[in-house]
């Protein structure tokens, strides 16, 4: 991974070294002489790492670093201070104004590499995920607050050394909820969600923690879990490693105090912010996409879902049908019982309709009292009698309103469509259950009516007819839409002779085997279609 990096020091020789140093790992170097001109090419670069001299005439880096960090637009560049001075109070006065990380000159280029690209990391997934809910949130149409920091964190601290995990038990206890492990195993059996960071020793004897770190960014569930190492000063070279892997920050021995506490305190404010952004994305997301009162997709969905699957009904040739329903005089059930009781059998209705379809289908509210059910697979006469089952699901049992449990008798009536081959689309398919909707209306309603498309009905022959249409243009792309094409048409064979083979003439049915072959050849084993020992 490059990362862009911008230097920061007053003196040349700092800059241009520091500048060779990362120029020969391939990061891309920016630089800047005094703390105004790295003020601004951050705010207009906004690099990936900011490596910040301390001592500088006129502003100094802690000042730099307080102002970067004020700057909603540099405020997640991760900054590290590279000082000559190693005395506690310089490191805490660098945490309080925002610093991530020191480097001690002379800097160590295992130290530098590691943490630039471990911090460059860091960066851009945060970017990610605050992109993700800005999307999000606007699309959904909600703001995304901030949520407050909460409650003691669970930290998991692997420590073979007894005393060295009492001293530190003693320093974090106030604000945390401490696990003390003595083996990597033990960590595996403690971890759990709710884990908020782990902090191991590069010295247990028992499991290589590096280990850990690999398998905690192997797993879907410990992926984003900050773990931070210690290290001896002897150790840089594994520490170095464990930085590659994955782990988030690390403290040298003898561990400071303060030092201690502000590192682990920034991990867990990362985690809560993080955790944050992928709640608020996760909620926009369904937000966007399901109806709020019934919990069911929502129109934007359906309409996406449906040019989906008739794109697979034309392509594939698969069958596909909807139900398109309607709450019959529904306005007499809001003006008589009130609107919340009106939404309570709308929840209810949207309950009974998914205990009438198989997990596979989809339910949508269109809008208003107005619902879909999509159904891959499916032909008119099976989607008729999915439509009858639901429209007995609903007016067998009176709906229960919750408050004053009112019992109101509710029926639907039932638009029944399919998709047909050979050129439907998504406006057709719903006008037509649409129509059959307004039919099942005006003929006195709590009814179904199936109405299909015009077009003639996909037959073996006009399958197997070789018409000009698959000669198309000559040349290499001529060739490729000519194999696309009947590609397309073998796989349309291939499906018609599983799902009908009593409508393939015998003669053919020892070309339609080869048909499958050629095609599952052509497509791989992914596709569906597979020859299988039922085909013919
Ligand atoms: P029809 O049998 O012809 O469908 O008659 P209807 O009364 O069901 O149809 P109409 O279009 O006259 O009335 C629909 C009513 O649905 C009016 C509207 O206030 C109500 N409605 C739409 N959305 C909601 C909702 O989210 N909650 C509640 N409680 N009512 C809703
Ligand atoms: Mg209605």
């Amino acid at each position: 991974m490059s990362a862009r990096v911008l230097v920061v020091d007053d003196v040349e020789a700092n800059v241009k070294l520091l500048e060779a140093k990362l120029s020969s790992e391939y990061f891309d170097v920016l630089s800047a002489f005094n703390g105004h001109s790295a003020l601004e090419i951050a705010d207009s670069e906004v690099p990936d790492v900011i490596l910040l001299d301390v001592m500088m005439p006129r502003m100094d880096g802690f000042e730099v670093c307080r102002r970067l960090k004020a700057n909603p637009r540099t405020a997640d560049v991760p900054v590290v201070m590279v000082t000559a001075l190693s005395d506690v109070a310089n490191r805490l006065r660098g945490l309080e104004v925002g610093a991530d990380d020191f480097l001690t000159k002379p800097v160590n280029d295992i130290a530098l590499f590691a943490r630039v690209r471990s911090l460059a990391r860091l960066k851009r997934m945060m970017e990610e995920w605050r992109l993700r809910e800005g999307i999000c949130g606007r699309f959904a149409g909600h703001d995304t607050a901030v949520a407050e920091d909460s409650g003691p964190a669970r930290i998991i601290l692997i420590e073979e050394d007894q005393f060295a995990a009492a001293r530190m038990a003693e320093i974090l206890r106030p604000s945390a909820q401490l696990v003390i492990c003595q083996s990597c195993a033990e960590v595996q059996r403690q971890l759990d969600g709710d884990t908020e960071l782990v902090i191991a020793s590069l010295s247990t004897p028992r499991g290589d923690p590096l280990l850990l770190v690999t398998q905690c960014r192997a797993s879907e569930m410990f992926r984003q879990l900050p773990i931070l190492l210690i290290a001896e000063e002897g150790d840089l070279h594994r520490l170095a490693k464990g930085l590659d892997l994955g782990a988030n920050d690390y403290l040298i021995r003898p561990v400071d105090q303060n030092e201690l506490l502000a590192r682990t305190g920034t991990q867990i404010r990362r985690k809560r912010l993080q955790d944050r952004l992928q709640e608020n994305y996760q909620r926009s997301l369904s937000l966007a996409l399901t109806d709020e009162l019934t919990g069911l997709y929502n129109r934007r969905y359906l309409l996406a879902h449906l040019d989906e699957l008739i794109g697979r009904v034309n392509h594939d040739h698969i069958s596909a049908a909807i139900l398109l329903f309607d709450i019959d005089h529904f306005k007499q059930v809001n003006d008589t019982y009130g609107h919340a009781a009106g939404d309570d059998v709308l929840r209810e209705l949207a309950s009974r309709t998914m205990n009438s379809v198989r997990s596979v289908d989809l339910v949508a509210r269109l809008g208003g009292e107005e619902f879909v059910v999509v159904m891959p697979d499916t032909d008119s006469t099976i989607a008729t009698a999915v439509a009858e089952r639901l429209r007995l699901a609903v007016a067998r049992e009176p709906f229960i309103i919750r408050v004053g449990g009112v019992k109101v008798a509710v029926t639907v009536s039932i638009g029944v469509s399919a998709a047909a081959e050979g050129g439907d689309c998504r406006a057709q398919l719903l006008k037509r259950a649409d129509d059959a909707l307004y039919e099942a209306k005006t003929a006195g309603r709590n009814r179904i009516v199936t109405r299909l498309a015009d077009l003639p009905p996909i037959t073996w022959a006009s399958l197997t007819q070789r018409n000009d249409e698959t000669i198309g243009p000559t040349g290499a792309q001529g060739r490729i839409d000519i194999d696309r094409r009947l590609q397309s048409k073998k796989r349309a064979q291939a499906n018609l002779a599983r799902s009908h083979p009593n409508s393939i003439p015998s003669k053919v049915r020892r070309s339609v085997r080869d048909t499958a072959h050629q095609v599952w050849a052509m497509v791989g084993p992914q596709h569906p279609i597979a020859p299988r020992r039922t085909l013919i």
